[in-house]
């Protein structure tokens, strides 16, 4: 069996268009997701790097050049202004219809209609993780966090009801496949309409100890994470009280799905873990590679016992050392 890894990292360009109800619909786009199907760790440490490494961007920071809403944000003295990336990678786009203008606490109809590069409905998905279209929906601030997936319709659109949280901006982030293409991530912003509450601080989360999240308790390692390289291997480790969980079950295909959003919300990544946990089932370990430094929120969602678990986490990633040898070992942190 072929356990080669697999990045998939795109930039997806996006059209100008209003959402139903917000005012300015020129945010750019940008996604990139690290995917493993394979087991770096064992197989080819430091040649495997390179390929999941790679960045699909310039090294630059894309954000300060291609910002054109910087000086009103600033004006405005917006906590969190998020930048625009230029746009780029494969072109595609998604149509997002909502309907009623999203208002907070009350139901609105989304449509999803994924658009090829010459703005055509894309004629058929593949299916990801079991699922034709992973739609996540984040706050601006990072402290709102939801991942459904919407119904394909026989026009080849695919549909979702849902209740909105409260009012404030929002991302919308898309995670499709075309078939016979690769995955692609398209961000579009959502506003909800009401009195939006104050923008929540995103505080580093002290990870020398564990999280309680309900009955559960979870640590995410390793302690120093740093940006590029050959990436970072997140280790969750759910236990239950003081002991490990053994009732971990797959949900949609793995045993675990890890989104990750930056502080600014332009870098968005999806992963999924190693398909063989080895012996300590309550680890789910997820390879990721942060395209780089600052502050990012991290969902880890499991099964456990039939109970979804999200636990998410704020951390610091830190700049790649000169010489790269921090990031090159996934191990280094161990
Ligand atoms: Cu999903």
């Amino acid at each position: 069996m072929q356990t080669q890894p697999i990045l998939h990292r795109s930039i997806v360009s996006i059209l100008s268009l209003c959402l139903t109800g917000l005012g300015c619909g020129g945010d750019g786009a940008t996604g990139s997701r690290a995917d493993k199907g394979g087991e770096p760790s064992k197989s080819a440490p430091a040649k495997s790097a390179p390929a999941k490494s790679a960045p699909a961007k310039p090294a630059t920071p894309p954000a300060a050049a291609a910002d054109p809403h910087a000086a009103h944000r600033a004006a405005a003295g917006t906590a969190m202004p998020p930048p625009d990336p230029a746009p780029g990678g494969d072109g595609y786009d998604l149509e997002l219809r909502i309907d009623p203008a999203p208002a907070a606490g009350a139901k609105s109809r989304m449509i999803f209609d994924p658009r090829t590069q010459t703005g055509e409905r894309v004629p058929k998905l593949a299916i990801a993780h079991e699922k034709l279209l992973h739609f996540l929906f984040v706050s601006r601030d990072l402290s709102f966090f939801a991942h459904e997936h919407p119904e394909i319709q026989p026009d080849g659109t695919l549909m979702l009801d849902l209740v909105f949280p409260p009012a404030g901006e929002y991302l919308a982030f898309a995670d499709f496949t075309p078939e016979g293409g690769t995955q692609q991530i398209v961000r579009k912003p959502v506003s909800v309409a009401g009195d939006a509450p104050a923008a929540k601080p995103l505080i580093v989360d002290d990870r020398t100890k564990p999280k309680a999240f309900g009955a559960r308790e979870v640590t995410l390692g390793p302690k120093v994470v740093t940006a590029g390289g050959g990436g970072a291997m997140l280790e969750f480790a759910i236990r239950s009280g003081d002991a490990p969980v053994k009732d971990l079950r797959p949900y949609l295909g793995a045993m675990g799905h890890c989104v990750i959003v930056s502080e600014d919300t332009t870098e968005f990544l999806h992963s999924h873990p190693q398909e063989e946990q080895g012996p300590q089932a309550h680890i789910v370990t997820f390879h990721t590679v942060f395209p780089k430094a600052g502050k990012y929120k991290v969902w880890g969602q499991f099964d456990v016992g039939g109970e979804m678990l999200i636990a998410d986490f704020v951390l610091d990633v830190g700049e790649q050392d000169q010489a790269g040898t921090a990031a090159a070992d996934p191990h280094a942190g161990h």
